[in-house]
């Protein structure tokens, strides 16, 4: 008989989750847990069924730019498959960016709506951009007490009505880079009743939102972040026409292909001061809280979707006489790849309670401290690892891994993205630096770091509880004797020194799970987890040594 492979398929994907239903037990009080288990259940379902279909069946439809209508008029419409609406209806009738703001569950609030993003996430093709825009926005407006402007758009970016719903643009990137926002050129002139910008943004993702927050340089206003202001406009006027805005293109991007990101003009585009008329860029980091939480769910949530594909499909495959799930070396390959991502897991929700504590009950100071360094590493920890899993899970499938109608490289193509926008891994590393500071954040992570460990009496996690306690010192040492050397030495350094800081503070929450596992369930999945990512890759920073002798010749001279 001819023989055909079988697919992989989805269960349910809360009731499949073994981790999260962990997590929920673990952390979360039993009134809460009963009150949002049937959101994640229903969720649970829509992401293994109707909206992964969705998903598959618009594989390769993508938004398309009309620039002119039949009659030669300059329309500049960009037109979305009827799937990126269907997400938006789910999104919003979900309260998807609503939930935390409604705040039912008090401090929980926001682990509600994580774990619905994480379920939400791997079957929406990636509209999680614009929802995080627009929780971003959300929380920036109201961090700012923006009255007017919180009065006008909240209601909307966190309505649950699909006909009322807006998304947010987050505007920062222009020709002079997506790092570098303080170089930003485009103008604001002040005008009769508010301001006018004028400049091009180059990679203004969602460009169909209502509205979006950017930055721009009052007339007169000095060179750098601290010169530019922060700014809210809306797309459209009134009256119906964009407002003051020309779209170029859309970008022909490797993944992320459903997202409409555009290269656009603001050419006398009406706009409103968020949050006075300088520190532009320090106004608008509340914005970048919320969307690299949001990309790390993003992430998390991709390595969840392999691991539930991989690990369907090792039981239908067969190869050399028996199922892949048969097969030690494939089941020795997929064990590290559900190490990596449990800890990555397990360290996006730490960064998620810690923002729910934050937003509801203000959190002690060592929180905030913790929350705010946890930002960039978290983020940059997830994106990396979701990449090199995505990777991992497409070998897992042989050639069909590599061929578009099984939409499995669509998951790569994805991931590829999340280290790169809202802050490459350097930025972020760089950031990580910034938040330590005098080191008061490194003390707040290092102490949590040591009591999330403290309870874990079971000789097998002596290992790793020694060994992330050990990584996490040992990150501290090299700050301090780096920091009194050239700061060439310590921006070289700065990825390993946040990666290695990571690692330790993951594997000190997987070590933590392990023992309550242990305790409640008798359970030793932690503990091998626990172990394997003790012995792998914990320390990044001795592979950091004279970067420069190691390229071997000078950069070249531009031609
Ligand atoms: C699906 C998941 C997500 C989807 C969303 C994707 C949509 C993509 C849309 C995009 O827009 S992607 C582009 C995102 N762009 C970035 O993330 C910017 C990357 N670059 C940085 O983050 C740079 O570090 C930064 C622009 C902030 C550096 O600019 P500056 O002008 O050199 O900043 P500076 O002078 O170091 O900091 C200015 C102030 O902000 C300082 O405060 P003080 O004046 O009080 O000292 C900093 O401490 C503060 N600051 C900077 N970063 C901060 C921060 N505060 C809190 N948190 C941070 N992260």
């Amino acid at each position: 008989m001819t023989f055909f492979q079988t697919p992989p398929a989805l269960g349910n994907q809360y009731d499949d989750d073994v981790l999260l239903g962990e997590l929920l037990a673990r952390r979360v009080p039993e009134d809460v847990r009963r009150a949002i288990e049937p959101s994640l259940v229903e969720m649970g379902g829509l992401a293994a069924g109707r909206l992964f279909e969705l998903s598959q069946a618009s594989r390769g439809q993508e938004p398309v730019l009309f620039s002119h209508d039949a009659w030669g008029r300059r329309v500049d419409e960009i037109r979305v498959p009827p799937a990126w609406k269907e997400y938006a209806r789910v999104a919003a009738e979900h309260g998807l960016v609503a939930i935390p703001y409604e705040r039912e569950q008090g401090p929980w609030s926001r682990l509600h709506q994580f774990a619905l993003l994480y379920l939400f996430a791997p079957s929406s093709s990636v509209y999680t951009c614009p929802l995080a825009m627009s929780d971003g926005a959300a929380k920036t407006l109201l961090h700012h007490r923006a009255t007017r402007l919180v009065e006008r758009a909240v209601p909307h970016l966190t309505s649950r009505d699909p006909h009322n719903v807006w998304t947010s643009g987050q505007w920062m990137t222009e020709r002079t880079g997506g790092s570098d926002v303080g170089r930003t050129q485009t103008e604001a002139r002040a005008v009769a009743n508010g301001w006018r910008l004028h400049g091009s943004k180059w990679f203004t993702s969602a460009a169909t939102s209502e509205m979006a927050l950017t930055l721009a340089r009052p007339e007169g206003n000095g060179p750098g972040g601290r010169g530019l202001a922060l700014f809210y406009l809306e797309t459209r006027t009134p009256e119906g026409g964009l407002n003051g805005i020309h779209i170029h293109r859309l970008k022909d991007k490797l993944g992320t292909r459903m997202l409409a990101t555009a290269e656009l003009d603001l050419e006398g585009t009406r706009a409103e001061l968020v949050a006075g008329t300088e520190e532009g860029v320090k106004a608008i980091t509340p914005m970048l809280q919320i969307t690299r939480l949001w990309n790390a769910v993003c992430s998390v949530a991709s390595m969840r979707r392999g691991m539930a594909l991989a690990r369907d499909y090792a039981r239908r495959r067969e190869a050399f006489g028996a199922p892949l799930a048969d097969k030690p070396l494939h089941v020795e390959t997929l064990a590290a790849l559900q190490a990596e991502f449990e800890a990555s897991f397990l360290l996006l929700f730490r960064a998620v309670e810690l923002l729910g504590r934050e937003e509801t009950e203000g959190g002690t100071d060592d929180e905030r401290l913790l929350a705010r360094v946890l930002q960039p590493v978290v983020k940059l920890y997830t994106a990396r690892h979701a990449v090199a899993h995505a990777s991992e899970v497409l070998e897992a499938f042989g050639g069909a891994g590599y061929v578009e109608d099984t939409g499995l490289p669509a998951l790569l193509r994805d991931a590829q993205v999340l280290p790169i926008w809202e802050g490459t891994t350097n930025v972020l590393s760089l950031d990580t630096l910034r938040a330590i500071g005098g080191g008061e954040a490194l003390v707040a992570l290092l102490n949590d770091l040591e009591a999330r460990v403290a309870r874990a009496t079971h000789p097998a996690l002596q290992g790793p509880r020694v060994r992330a306690v050990d990584a996490g010192r040992r990150a501290a040492a090299w700050l301090k004797a780096r920091a009194a050397e050239e700061v060439a030495v310590l921006e070289a350094g700065a990825r390993a020194f946040a990666l290695t800081l990571g690692r330790a503070y993951a594997l000190a929450l997987v070590v933590e799970h392990a023992q309550w596992l242990l305790d409640t369930r008798g359970n030793r999945r932690g503990v091998a987890v626990a172990r394997r990512l003790a012995s792998s890759g914990l320390d990044a920073l001795d592979t950091v040594d004279a970067p420069q002798d190691a390229l071997g010749v000078a950069f070249p001279e531009p031609r």
